[in-house]
Formats: C-alpha cells, structure tokens, sequence
C-alpha cells in the first residue's frame, strides 16, 4: 500500500521532509525496518503506541507498523496524564520508543492492498464523542487505500506533486491523508513542523504545489498577504476538518488566485465526499462523494436539510471494544449515521451546514467531545458544576468556552487545569462563572439557553 516505498517512482534524497529533517525513501524503509524488527522482537501485542510528534520518527514508526502488521496508535505530543493514561490502557498498546538513526530491514515484505490483508486494522486513532472518554476508531489498510486512492483521482494527485502541510500527525487529515497519502501516490512531502503562513510560504520555493489546511490554517493565510502570495504557483489548495468560511476563500482567492477546494470527512468515515481538481468549486460546498461513497440525507418530510448519511469501502471497522457503541453509529440498514446536518443539490453537491449535537466542538479543525471537557473540570475540587459548549470564533471557527459553578478558583487555573490533564487545544478559551447551570425537568443541562445572546450559527 506505500507504493511509493518499491521504488516505482525513484528516489531522492528529500522524499519526506519532516519540521527541517530529510529523508529518502531508503532511509524511511530502513528505519522503518528497524521499528518493524523490534515489533516483531515484542511477540504478539494488539497495538503499539507512539508519541506522535511532528518528526520523521514517528513517520517511521507509522510505516513500521504496517511493515510488521501491528496496528499503530499515535498519542498526541501534548495529551496529559488522564488523556495519555486512557488511550494506552483501552487499546492495550505498548509504547514504541523510535531512532531515527537506526537500519534493518523489514522483517516481513512491504504490505499489499490486496483483498487477504484488507481488513487488517492499521491505525487505531482516538477521538471525542459527545459525552465520556475518547474511542478508538480502528481504520484498516483497505479502508485507508479506497480512500487515498478515490482522493488521488478526485486532486489529480501523483507523484509530480509536492505535498506541503504542517498538520498534527495524530490525526486523519495530517497522518492519513497528509503523510500515507503521500507514500501511497509517491508526492514528495515537505512537513513544516506548524502550519504557519509563513511555514507554507517558505515550501513554495521548494516546489509545493498541493497544500492541505485546516480552516484556522487558511485564515491565518489569508491574513497575511505575503506569504498567501507565496502559493499563487500551487496547483491545489485544499481544505477540510471544518467549514472554510466564504470570506477566506474569497480573501485566498484574490490574494492566491486559487479557488480553495474543500472535502469533508471524518475519523470513522475518511475522506468522503471533495471538490475535484479543475471542477466548479463554489464556497461553502464540500463537493460530491468519493468514487465508491454513497451518501444520503435524512430529511424531516418536506425540510431539505438533514443528518448526513454515508456508506463505502472508506469506513472504519468500528470502535475497539464497543460493539454497542458501533453498532448506535449505524442506521438500521446499515447507513453511518455521521451526525452532521447538510444538503445535497440536484448535482449532487454537499454543503455541510452545521452539527446535529451541540456536544461536539470542532476548535482549529480538532473535534472536542463537551463530556471530555466537563469531566476534566468536574474533577477540580473547587468545580462543582460544569458545562462546555462551542462559541463561533474567527480564528478557530469554535472555540471552547466552560460554564462553571465554582469557587475560589481563578479560570485561569482551570484552564490549565484541563490543559494539563487532558491536551492543551481541549482546554477552554474562556471560563465563566454562573450560579448554576440551566437545567430542564429531567435535570438534564439546557445548552443552547448558556448561548442565548451569542452569535449562533457557522461562519
Ligand atoms: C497555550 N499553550 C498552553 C496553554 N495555553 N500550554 C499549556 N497550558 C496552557 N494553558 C501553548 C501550547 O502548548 C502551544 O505551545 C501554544 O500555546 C499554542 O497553542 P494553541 O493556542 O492551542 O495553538 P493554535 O496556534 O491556536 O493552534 C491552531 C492550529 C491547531 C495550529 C490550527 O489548532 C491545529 O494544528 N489544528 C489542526 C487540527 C487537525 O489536524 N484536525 C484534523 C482532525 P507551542 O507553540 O510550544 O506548541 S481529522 C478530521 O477532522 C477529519 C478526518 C478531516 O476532515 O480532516
Ligand atoms: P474528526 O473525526 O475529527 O475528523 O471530525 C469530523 C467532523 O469534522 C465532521 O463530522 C464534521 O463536523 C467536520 N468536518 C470535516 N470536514 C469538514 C468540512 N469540509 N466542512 C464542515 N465540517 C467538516
């Protein structure tokens, strides 16, 4: 599946650059090899973990996986002691320590697509719900190939490409699309280690010509002239894991000259629905569904928005250990059910026009489960009360602000609190002090009344 691995599409001494660091594929196979070799040394394991910085090592240590058939989790750098302790105990996973330096080779061939080890779990990666701790979503090799693949044809992307982006390599946009979809399609990579305007400038000179974005990304672009002209000589801009508001994409397209292409996805889902390469592209659309995704939108009876439902060969193969939890994820004929609110016109265009639960937050493109956040600051002794929801933001498109009954405690405090126990973006922006949290007869917490007065709606 990392056909760029066989040597189809040569070789070079820059093949993936990670925050300054080069690499050839050689280099990348070797130690990668060396992961795969101490993997295999383990003996059986579910998973192993890696700390997921934004480095070569851990690019080696996702490739090392799928040479040794051994199932990766990638923790977030930044995740605390609570976060950090969940992730390992519920998937089971042994953390991997990775040097880049060392060489061997892989003790086993380089992995196929083909249908005997389709199914095989690859990446096991950890993300909110609404309420409770964060769900493994096992994604299989076959899965993540239908999906980069039906990508590769919709971006007209190969390996003439220079794919630049400087995303978290922890998540789908920045691990699947943003790294395997490189290996796979044999573009050169060029990690900026941040994603800053001036980061994704500066790959300009060294030929990119396909850049991925979250929102916030874009928008920090767009706020900065220069180095959005920088990427005039691009051939694709792409963005995803939130809503691109119009007035960046008209900012990008008069400063870029490029209308930006958007796609929507999600971690149980990848990628599946995306504007094309030379397609019309209008703002505020996310385009048709990938080659092989079938979609469809479940209206109330004359309404024609809707939850948006999706099915294809790009789903995961469910959460670990929660058959329940998969199974709720899914309609009674087997649609999955991904809780956004969208429609779909006559051509078959998506527009994603907001979340069907106010419990799940999308902050600089990362997705913060309310429960998560309230449970971390129900654990402060001074916190007695506590309900979090997402406030529309320039910069963040949400950002997260925590509704507390609390005394003698700073908000300060409390956001470091969370930052420290869980990972710094599911930390609150903002902390207020209420007397006490609306409730209805149930008892159960009146959200959008905490957001009266507040500007409602997606940018
Ligand atoms: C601030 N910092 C703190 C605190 N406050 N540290 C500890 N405690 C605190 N209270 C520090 C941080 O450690 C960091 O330090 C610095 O402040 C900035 O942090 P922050 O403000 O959170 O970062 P930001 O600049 O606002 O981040 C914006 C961002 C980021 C770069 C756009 O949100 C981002 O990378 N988003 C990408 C999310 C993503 O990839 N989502 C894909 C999900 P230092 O500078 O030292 O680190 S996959 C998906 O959605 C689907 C499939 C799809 O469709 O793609
Ligand atoms: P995650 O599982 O972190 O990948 O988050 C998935 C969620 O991100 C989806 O359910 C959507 O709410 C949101 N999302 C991803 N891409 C887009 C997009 N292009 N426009 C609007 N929302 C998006």
């Amino acid at each position: 599946m990392l056909t760029a691995l066989t040597g189809v599409f040569g070789d070079r001494g820059d093949a993936v650059s990670v925050a300054g660091r080069a690499a050839s594929y050689e280099d990348l196979l070797g130690a990668a090899g060396a992961v795969a070799a101490d993997l295999a040394g383990w003996g059986p394991v579910p998973a192993f973990a890696v700390t997921a910085t934004a480095s070569l090592e851990t690019v080696a240590a996702v490739v090392g996986g799928l040479l040794a058939g051994v199932p990766c989790v990638p923790v977030p750098p930044d995740a605390g002691p609570v976060e950090r302790g969940h992730i390992l105990r519920d998937s089971g996973a042994r953390l991997l320590e990775v040097d880049f330096a060392r060489r061997a080779p892989s003790p086993g061939p380089l992995p196929s697509a083909d249908a005997a080890g389709a199914g095989d779990p690859a990446l096991i990666l950890y993300t909110s719900g609404t309420t409770g701790v964060p769900k493994g979503v096992v994604l299989s090799k076959g899965a993540i190939v239908a999906d980069l693949d039906a990508l590769a044809g919709a971006w007209e992307w190969g390996a003439q490409d220079v794919l630049v982006h400087g995303l978290p390599l922890f998540h789908v946009h920045g691990l699947v699309l943003g790294v395997l979809g490189a290996l796979r399609t044999g573009s050169r990579l060029v990690h900026t280690g941040r994603p800053t305007p001036e980061a994704y400038a500066a790959a300009a000179a060294a030929g990119g010509s396909l850049y991925f974005g979250v929102p916030t990304v874009w928008s920090r672009i767009a706020a900065a002239p220069e180095a959005a002209a920088a990427l005039s000589g691009a051939r694709l801009l792409v963005s995803g894991s939130a809503a691109l508001p119009t007035p960046v994409f008209r900012d990008l397209e008069r400063l870029t000259g490029h209308r930006v292409v958007e796609r929507y996805g999600m971690t149980e889902t990848l990628i599946t629905v995306s504007g094309r390469a030379g397609g019309e592209v209008a703002p505020g659309t996310v385009g048709t569904a990938l080659a092989g995704v079938t979609t469809r939108v479940v209206a109330e009876p004359g309404a024609e928005i809707g939850e948006l439902q999706v099915k294809g060969p790009t789903l995961f193969s469910g959460y670990l250990g929660r058959p329940e939890a998969t199974a709720a994820a899914y309609t009674g004929d087997g649609w999955f059910r991904t809780g956004d609110i969208a429609s779909v016109d006559g051509e078959g265009v998506h527009r994603i026009v907001g979340r069907a639960s106010t419990d799940m937050i999308k902050s600089g493109g990362y997705r913060i489960g309310a429960g998560e956040v309230e449970n971390a600051l129900l654990d402060h002794p001074q916190v007695r009360e506590a309900a979090v929801v997402g406030v529309p933001d320039a910069d963040l498109g949400e950002r997260i602000v925590a509704f507390v009954v609390a005394e003698g405690v700073s908000g300060g405090e409390l956001t470091d609190f969370v930052a420290a126990r869980l990972s710094v973006h599911k930390r609150p922006r903002e902390v207020r002090f209420i007397t006490a949290v609306p409730r209805n007869a149930m008892g159960k917490p009146q959200k959008r009344r905490l957001l009266e007065g507040e500007e409602q709606g997606r940018a």
